[in-house]
């Protein structure tokens, strides 16, 4: 099967509620979708970069340039998902670029074989637990009620968004008011160095199910010192960009890792970074970048993988959007269920997609 055409779609989605990291906030969500056009089926994925390189190096911006100029022209057109990797493999970096191209191969060569996401990566469940990423807030009262919220909703586990400053005080309020019961897990963002060893080790006190990329994206060695001088779990995001950056934890950098298809350059890297956690023992757990359902279907097959014994940051649509460009994901019982039709299993609603579309540009093949 042929590719005959590729189209780059910019859509503008305002968030629910501003989200505050370490790094910035976010207020809308400026994502490109590629969508991948063959004569039998046509398959969508969704790229993680964010506007401005704050989480990473890579930007929207950017994701667009590098997939007109050197990926999309290197892609093999014959539809082959196995293949673009290896063709896309010369281009340094970019991964959330490669990994948005080779969704959307994967989503049109699976619509047309009839077999689902879910199927194809060896999924083992049908529906995952959830959890949900809270920012960073103007007070503690208002973290409360906004933790007390999604508790009430069913999250399954919540995770506080922390940097110098809002840290300690924060999480010891979230465990006091909601018990010993629930799981708390942090993350950081890189916001601190290994001169704030004996700070963060006051985080142990709080019974936290980890703490997530600490220390700069590069400073593994760092992570490991860390390690040694905390109780706390290691779990990282950033640092870990391939399978083969997953070899980080037999240094002792980590004990969990965060899978971010994007992050890693795609769902079948994904895969591998599982495959060998699990052979090692280590937990992982599916993250989250605002996606919308597009990117949400994908990653929710993913975290129904056995290896993903801990819930993610795979939220419901209406964490993040009042209206999703796909039919909403809705939380049952702390849970979303794992699409099963072909491909992702869910389709862009024309006329919503047309109303936050800001752009689009067609590439024939
Ligand atoms: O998708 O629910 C989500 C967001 C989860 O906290 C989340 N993502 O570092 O893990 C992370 C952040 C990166 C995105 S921040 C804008
Ligand atoms: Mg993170």
């Amino acid at each position: 099967m042929e590719i005959t055409g590729i189209e780059l779609r910019r859509i503008a989605m305002p968030l629910v509620a501003p989200f505050r990291t370490s790094f910035g906030t976010e207020t809308t969500r400026d994502v490109l979708l590629v969508r991948v056009v063959t004569p039998e089926a046509e398959g969508w994925g969704e790229c993680v970069a964010m506007s401005e390189p704050l989480y990473s190096s890579e930007y929207v911006d950017a994701a667009a340039d590098v997939l007109r100029r050197f990926l999309i022209p290197a892609l093999p057109r014959e539809l082959d998902p196995q293949a673009v990797g290896p063709a896309l493999a010369p281009f340094k970096g970019h991964r959330m670029a490669k990994a948005a191209l080779e969704a959307a191969v994967l989503d049109a060569s699976l619509r047309i074989t009839g077999e689902s996401f879910a199927r194809y990566l060896g999924a083992t469940r049908d529906r995952v637990p959830c959890g949900v990423s809270v920012g960073i807030m103007g007070s503690v009262a208002e973290l409360l009620d906004t933790v007390g919220a999604y508790v009430e909703e069913g999250y399954v586990r919540v995770k506080l968004k922390i940097g110098p400053g809002w840290d300690v005080t924060p999480v010891r309020a979230v465990r006091e008011r909601f018990g010993e019961d629930l799981l708390l897990q942090v993350d950081a963002n890189a916001a601190y160095t290994l001169a704030d060893a004996r700070h963060l080790a006051r985080l142990d006190d709080f019974d936290l199910l980890l703490i997530e990329q600490p220390l700069a994206d590069d400073d593994l060695v760092q992570h490991a010192r860390l390690a040694r001088s905390i109780r706390t779990p290691i779990c990282l995001d950033e640092s870990i960009e391939s399978a083969a950056h997953a070899a980080a934890i037999s240094l002792g950098a980590c004990s969990v890792v965060n899978i971010k298809p994007g992050r890693v350059g795609g769902y079948l890297e994904a895969r591998r970074i599982h495959d060998l956690c699990r052979a090692h023992g280590v937990a992982v757990w599916c993250g989250g970048m605002l996606e919308t359902g597009i990117g949400r279907a994908a990653n929710v097959a993913l975290a129904a993988l056995p290896g993903f014994t801990l819930p993610g940051d795979t939220s419901a649509s209406r964490r993040y959007f009042h209206t999703d460009v796909t039919p909403p994901f809705e939380l049952d019982g702390g849970h979303l269920d794992v699409p099963d039709g072909p491909g992702l299993g869910v389709d862009p609603v024309p006329d919503v997609l047309d109303k936050v579309t800001t752009a689009t540009e067609w590439i024939r093949l």
